[in-house]
């Protein structure tokens, strides 16, 4: 067992943080469309800003099941004029993102923070991080989203879902990348059933154990819709992320990745409160 991180992309650790998403996408699986036009999409960072969120993540292609790729050029277009117009707002902006050419540009535009799917596979992607001084999110993934949920298959999903991150972990520090700028995901709902999300959110201190704060993204997954044994439209799934955010933060994670950060912010509120008094 290893002491907790004291902070990450400038953020004290002393408690939760919550990171916003902002999807510039026609297609993410909650909020697809919605904050397509640009003007929408700042106005959505800006918002998130005021109901509390610490961290904003802005992404240009979703990478729900199924999903088809974008081309580097019209992810860079979709995001960059978005984190020029909130880098004002102070708050740490993260590119979500797998291309290195979409990460640069937006590194030099304001993010400070590249969370990748990917968890850096690309060498360039670590190159880039590196040289940069940028942090980084590395994430899980079996497989490309585009298949991913097609068949996946764990002997023991926590201990291989740790042995992947500890390996990447080690691999970006041989790349110059320093520890403390790096933290991890379980990558809730990549390439994994209802059962082994489950056991990752249950045993999320197993990874906590790695010494590097953990990100845990469960917000209106479709794990929520399979353990209701129907499918309950994005929509109707916020019951189900908090609370599999706050088992999360039980068991160590020190950031939720979330798209509803006002109602996240009075869970963890209520939650933080119940175990001070
Ligand atoms: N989940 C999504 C995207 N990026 N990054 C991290 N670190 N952890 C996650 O769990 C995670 C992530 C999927 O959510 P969203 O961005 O809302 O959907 P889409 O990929 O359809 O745009």
């Amino acid at each position: 067992m290893v002491g907790r991180p004291a902070s990450f992309a400038g953020l004290a650790l002393d408690r939760p943080r919550l990171m916003g998403v902002v999807n510039v996408t026609p297609d993410s699986f909650h909020d697809g469309g919605r904050h397509f036009d640009p003007e929408r999409a700042i106005a959505h960072g800006r918002a998130l800003a005021r109901a509390g969120a610490d961290l904003l993540d802005i992404g240009g292609e979703s990478t729900r099941p199924g999903a088809q790729p974008v081309s580097a050029e019209d992810e860079r277009a979709r995001v960059l004029p978005i984190i020029r117009a909130l880098k004002p707002l102070g708050v740490p902006l993260s590119i979500d993102s797998r291309r290195p050419l979409v990460m640069e540009a937006a590194l030099a535009a304001g993010a400070m923070l590249v969370n990748d799917v990917t968890a850096l596979a690309d060498p360039l992607a670590r190159r880039l991080v590196a040289e940069s001084g940028a942090f980084a999110i590395l994430m899980h993934m079996q497989g490309e989203p585009a298949t991913m949920q097609a068949k996946p298959t764990y002997g023991d999903v926590v201990a291989e879902v740790r042995d992947f991150l500890a390996a990447r972990l080690a691999q970006c520090a041989a790349d110059g990348i320093a520890r403390e700028r790096l933290a991890i995901d379980p990558g809730i709902g990549f390439g994994k059933t209802l059962d082994h999300n489950l056991a990752l959110i249950a045993h999320l201190d197993r990874l906590a154990d790695l010494g590097v704060p953990v990100v845990l993204g469960v917000s209106r997954k479709s794990f929520i819709a399979h353990l209701m044994g129907g499918d309950p439209p994005t929509a109707a799934r916020l019951p189900g992320s908090l609370a599999a955010a706050l088992a999360g933060l039980e068991r160590g994670a020190s950031i939720l990745r979330v798209h509803d950060v006002a109602e996240t912010a009075q869970a963890v509120a209520m939650w933080r409160a119940i175990g001070r008094a």
